[in-house]
C-alpha cells in the first residue's frame, strides 16, 4: 500500500517539476497564491457546513459562518453587485442552479453554439441536457467575431426564450449584451452571463461589465483569468428578489449538499488580492495575450481575428491546418514543453479534426512574465512548427525561458515557488 501511496506522490511530484519547466498556454488555467493555497489543506477541508450563514445544520460552523461573510462581502464590492452566493463548488454546478432556479424542463433557453465556442454547459450532453432545457442557439458574425446582433434579435423576437445566457470558452471579444438589451427588455427574458473565462478581466475593469449591460445574473467558475481556487460563483445585480431567492436555495440544496469550505477560504483570500492587484494582472493578461498573438502572426501563424487586433482578452486561436491541425499540433507543443489544446474556431466541419489550438496568457502573466516574453514564446513555435528543430531542443528552451518566471506575482506574499509541491510528511514506510 505505502508503495502505492509514494507511486501517487511521485506522479504528483514529477508533474509539478513538468509544469515549472514549461510554457502552460491553456486559457482556463492558472496558479493560486500562497495564502489561498494555504487554506486549501486547512481544517475547513474535514467540515460540513450544509445551509446558509448563521443558519446551518452542523454544529462549529461559527468560524466558516465568518469566512463566507468576509467572502461574499469581498464579491459583492470587487463585482459590484448585490447580491453573491459562493457555495456552488464549480462552474458547471453554478450554471446547473442558474438553469434550476431560472427555467423549467421543455422551456428554451437562449446560448452560443458550441461550434462558436460556447460551453459544454449549454450541450444536450450537458447542463441543458440535465435540465431538459431546449437550447435556442444564436448566430455568429464572422467578421465581428461575436454574435451577430442582427440575427440574435430576430431569432429572440421569434423564439421568445425568458432565460438568455452570455458566455463562450473561446472568448475573445466582449458580447453585445448592450446592443441586445432592448430586445432581452421587450420579451422579458433574464440576462445570464458566464464569466468564467473572463472573471479576473472584469474584476480588473478591462472586458465587459455585464451585470451593468443588461444581465441581472452572473455565473462563473473561479480559476481562469480570476485566479482562484477551483470553485464557482453566483452573482446577481438589479434582478426581481425573488430571482436571487431562487438562486440561492439552488445553490443549497438544489446543486449542492456540503460545499467546499476550503475552496471557499481559499476565495476569500483571491477575491481580496483581486482588489489590490487584480487591475494591474488584468491589463498585462491582455497585453501578452495580444502581443503573443502579433508575434505569432509575424511568424506566418493564422492567428484569427487580425483585423480586430487579435483579441480583447485573454485567450487567441490559431488555425493550424497547415502545420497539420489541431491535434497534431497540440500533441507536438506538449512534447516541446509548451501546454495548450486543440480546438474547435468557426468553419471547422468536424468536432473529430480541431483547426486550431486555444493559447491563453493567464498563467504566464502570474509568474510576471511581459510582452518582451511573449515574442520568445512565439520564436519556440515557429522554430517547432515552421523551422525543423526537434522537441528536445524546443523543451530546453522552453525551459531556459521559464526558469526566472517560477514564483507567483500579483498577490500577497510574493516569492512563494509557483509549483511548490507542500511534502507534510515525508517517505512513507516501504511495502
Ligand atoms: N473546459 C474549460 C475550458 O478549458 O474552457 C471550461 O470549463
Amino acid at each position: 500500500m505505502a508503495t502505492s501511496v509514494e507511486s501517487v506522490r511521485d506522479a504528483v511530484r514529477r508533474h509539478s517539476t513538468r509544469f515549472e519547466a514549461a510554457i502552460p498556454l491553456i486559457a482556463s488555467e492558472n496558479l493560486l497564491s500562497p495564502y489561498a493555497k494555504e487554506l486549501l489543506i486547512s481544517d475547513f477541508h474535514s467540515r460540513y457546513a450544509e445551509g446558509a450563514i448563521g443558519d446551518r445544520y452542523y454544529e462549529g460552523n461559527e468560524q466558516v459562518d465568518e469566512v463566507e461573510t468576509i467572502c461574499v462581502d469581498l464579491a459583492r464590492r470587487l463585482f459590484g453587485c448585490s447580491f453573491a452566493d459562493v457555495r456552488p463548488i464549480s462552474g458547471t454546478v453554478a450554471n446547473l442552479a442558474v438553469l434550476k432556479a431560472l427555467a423549467k424542463p421543455g422551456e428554451k433557453v437562449g446560448t452560443a453554439r458550441l461550434s462558436d465556442g460556447a460551453h459544454i454547459s449549454s450541450a444536450p450532453f450537458g447542463a441543458f441536457g440535465l435540465r431538459g432545457v431546449q437550447p435556442v442557439t444564436y448566430p455568429w458574425d464572422e467578421e465581428r467575431m461575436t454574435l451577430d446582433v442582427p440575427g440574435t434579435r430576430a431569432l429572440l423576437l421569434q423564439e421568445r426564450p425568458k432565460l438568455c445566457l452570455f458566455g463562450l470558452s473561446l472568448f475573445l471579444f466582449p458580447l453585445p449584451i448592450e446592443e441586445l438589451r432592448p430586445t432581452l427588455e421587450e420579451i422579458g427574458a433574464i440576462g445570464w452571463y458566464d464569466a468564467a473565462h473572463v472573471l479576473g478581466l472584469i474584476a480588473g475593469g478591462t472586458f465587459q461589465d455585464p451585470l451593468r449591460e443588461g444581465c441581472q445574473v452572473l455565473s462563473a467558475s473561479t480559476h481562469k483569468t480570476l485566479p482562484g481556487p477551483q470553485h464557482g460563483l453566483l452573482l446577481g445585480e438589479g434582478a426581481d428578489p425573488d430571482v436571487t431567492k431562487r438562486l440561492a436555495s439552488a445553490a443549497f440544496p438544489g446543486v449542492t449538499s456540503n460545499h467546499h469550505l476550503h475552496a471557499m477560504a481559499a476565495l476569500a483570500v483571491s477575491f481580496a488580492e483581486s482588489l489590490a492587484f487584480g487591475q494591474e494582472y488584468a491589463r498585462q493578461v491582455i497585453a501578452n495575450a495580444r502581443a503573443l498573438a502579433q508575434a505569432l502572426h509575424e511568424r506566418g501563424f493564422d492567428v484569427l481575428g487580425e483585423q480586430l487586433g487579435f483579441t480583447e482578452s485573454h485567450t487567441i486561436a490559431v488555425r493550424v491546418t497547415k502545420e497539420g491541425g489541431g491535434a497534431e499540433v497540440s500533441r507536438r507543443l506538449a512534447a516541446a514543453g509548451i501546454i495548450t489544446n486543440k480546438n474547435l474556431i468557426p468553419g471547422d466541419t468536424s468536432s473529430k479534426h480541431p483547426g486550431g489550438i486555444r493559447l491563453g496568457s493567464p498563467e504566464v502573466t502570474r509568474v510576471g512574465m511581459k510582452e518582451r516574453e511573449m515574442v520568445q514564446i512565439a520564436e519556440l513555435f515557429d522554430s517547432l512548427l515552421h523551422q525543423g528543430r526537434s522537441e528536445a531542443e524546443v523543451a530546453a528552451a522552453a525551459a531556459a525561458l521559464k526558469r526566472p518566471f517560477t514564483t507567483v506575482q500579483y498577490c500577497f506574499g510574493r516569492g512563494e515557488a509557483a509549483y511548490r509541491y507542500y511534502d507534510l510528511v515525508g517517505r512513507p514506510p516501504s511495502g
